[in-house]
């Protein structure tokens, strides 16, 4: 099979030999003149093909390459891959255009169930679990917690001061006998906050503008009904053309106000959770492992894998789907300059403590949410790869004097706090590593961010955008301001034409289907290391992989809506769709 990532040295006389066989060496370890100066040859020659640009200011650095073709053949797909990706597209928008529907531009549904008309064979369980549930409250909830942007729910104490919600507004959604008051303090009240989203420019398309909104939603978990919507306000500031909608008011109006929840749902989530906060990060270690770490390197070993393709569907993604005249240009109302802008806000908030699970779930408040099916599956996770990576660590690494004394080390966290993650003040990785803890964490980042968090926000995406009233990627009408004048024809000219829902299935279909040439998480098919200690913590790795498999699939058994998408045996190594 042919290598998907560099892994040979230089031997004598400038032959390049591939090195799968072979002990990984830190620096140290190769102590004659000839493989130090193979050494350094290699990581020049590196430097020389795999260089950093700035795609834009205030986002990650990523590899200057202007289109895949650009990208050196170690790290560009195989046959298959690229044949596989680019043949799948064709396919989806052949399905929908056999239909004559992806050309209806600025025609609108006439109803709802409308929309089924091209639900036709690219269609999923839980996509049309969707189509059945989407308006329900408790559904609405449930996907806060596990549908494909878990990360935004946070606990509420106190009532943000630009959400002025009373205690009578929702007494009526509450449990008997309790207050909005009593809850706040009880740590019942969650929120969802789309502030982030405040002031991003919208998009033109084929002369029409779209519209954004930056809505406030305050959740309850009940406790009978689990979590569930009590008010929605469409913007960030209070006001009466801002009303505060609750589940009380006329039908169409709170249902408006939940779709439009989802609208800044599916630009976070593919933008930010999706996008910066998996695909762009990873890109920053794929670029300084490929810089500054010789293949010999263990390091350089243990990532590979975790780095497979990752470059080029970026550069894929850069020039035909978030370019200038790209797909998101085409029917996402955050397309052309909001897209740039929302992940520029994002950026600047972006914290390493929130790329490392229990951090992030501590700073939310989210720890005793019940039913939060992606919160333990990626703490199990977490703990298997922390696990592994440990074991990996401690095979090279016997003191922190020898991560402090690894200077090509030093050179590559040098690379990924100063060029990857530039201009970024509030990161909070140092520059330096100072011990093996420090290097473990950082390495279960990487790995736990291409593999694990990438699939909790991926493998959903055409599961819940498929039934696109309920993740919109557009809506070409402004927020409601008026909470009786709501009527369904509004609703569906506000909605995605038809040409706009095709585009947004068939994409979502392309990128969250499983992928035919798949290498689960913890399948290493290229042997880097041979030594056979190194291939017993991968046995161990495998095999906790193995148990929490089975025991996702136990507790699945028999639920309504089964949460799969961090099956091991479903999540990817590396980020390659
Ligand atoms: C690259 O042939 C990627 O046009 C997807 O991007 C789709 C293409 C190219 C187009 C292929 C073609 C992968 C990397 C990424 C990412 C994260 C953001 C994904 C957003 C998906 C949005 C769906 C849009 C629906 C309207």
């Amino acid at each position: 099979t042919a290598l998907t990532f560099p892994c040979y040295r230089w031997l004598i006389g400038n032959v390049k030999v591939e090195l799968r066989e072979g002990t990984a060496m830190r620096l140290s370890d190769d102590t004659s003149t000839q493989l130090l100066a193979h050494r350094k040859a290699e990581l020049q020659e590196r430097q020389a093909v795999y260089r950093w640009v700035a795609w834009a200011p205030g986002i990650p650095k990523c590899i200057d390459a202007k289109t895949e073709a650009d990208l050196h053949q170690d790290v560009r797909f195989d046959n298959e891959k690229r044949s596989d990706f680019e043949g799948s597209l064709q396919y989806a928008l052949l399905e929908l255009s056999l239909k004559k529907l992806a050309i209806m531009f600025g025609k609108s549904w006439d109803n709802l169930d409308d929309f089924k008309r091209c639900f036709w064979k690219l269609r999923s369980p839980i996509s049309e679990y969707c189509m059945e549930h989407w308006k329900e409250d408790s559904f609405f909830g449930y996907q806060c917690l596990n549908g494909s942007n878990p990360r935004m729910i946070q606990c509420c104490k106190k009532l943000p001061g630009n959400f002025p919600v009373s205690g009578d507004m929702v007494q009526g959604s509450l449990a008997p006998r309790t207050t909005l008051e009593k809850e706040l303090k009880a740590g019942n009240i969650y929120l969802v906050d789309y502030a982030i989203m405040d002031g991003v420019p919208t998009n033109v398309i084929r002369g029409k503008p779209q519209y954004i909104a930056a809505p406030l939603c305050l959740l309850y978990e009940h406790p009978d009904q689990g979590l569930i919507p009590i008010a929605i306000q469409l913007g960030q500031t209070p006001g009466l053309d801002t009303p505060i909608f609750l589940p009380k008011n006329p039908p169409l109006a709170w249902l408006l106000a939940k779709i439009w929840v989802r609208h800044s749902e599916f630009q976070v989530f593919q933008l930010l959770s999706h996008l910066l906060r998996t695909h762009l990060v990873v890109e920053v270690f794929c670029v300084s492992t490929l810089r500054q770490l010789p293949a010999v390197h263990p390091v350089y070993k243990l990532l590979a894998p975790h780095l497979r393709y990752t470059l080029e569907i970026n550069c894929r993604g850069r020039t035909q789907l978030l370019s200038a005249d790209g797909i998101f240009k085409r029917v996402v109302s955050t397309g052309g300059e909001g897209l740039l802008i929302l992940a520029q806000n994002e950026y600047k908030v972006l914290t390493y403590r929130s790329l490392q699970p229990y951090q992030d779930f501590q700073q939310r408040g989210a720890s005793k949410l019940r039913n939060y099916f992606y919160r333990e599956y990626s703490l199990m996770l977490w703990d298997a790869i922390h696990s592994f990576v440990s074991g990996m660590v401690s095979l090279y690494y016997h003191y922190d004097s020898d991560v402090v004394e690894d200077t090509e080390l030093q050179a590559w966290i040098k690379d990924i706090a100063e060029e990857g993650f530039v201009d970024v003040p509030r990161f909070g990785l140092a520059r330096e590593l100072h011990n093996k803890t420090e290097l473990i964490t950082l390495l279960s980042v990487a790995i736990f961010t291409s593999s694990v968090q990438h699939a909790a926000t991926n493998n959903g995406q055409f599961d819940w955008c498929a039934w696109v009233p309920n993740t919109p990627c557009t809506m070409r009408h402004p927020p409601p301001t008026d909470k009786d004048a709501v009527t369904m024809e509004m609703i569906m000219d506000t909605l995605p034409d038809v040409s706009q829902t095709c585009l947004e299935m068939a994409i979502t279909w392309h990128l969250g289907r499983p992928q035919p040439d798949a290498i689960p998480l913890g399948q290493y098919r290229e042997q880097y290391f041979t030594e056979s200690q190194a291939q017993e913590v991968i046995d161990k790795f495998k095999q906790e992989l193995k148990e929490i498999e089975e025991h996702i699939l136990t507790q699945n058994e028999g639920l309504e809506l089964p949460y799969l998408f961090l099956l091991p045996s479903r999540i990817e190594n590396s980020i390659t769709i």
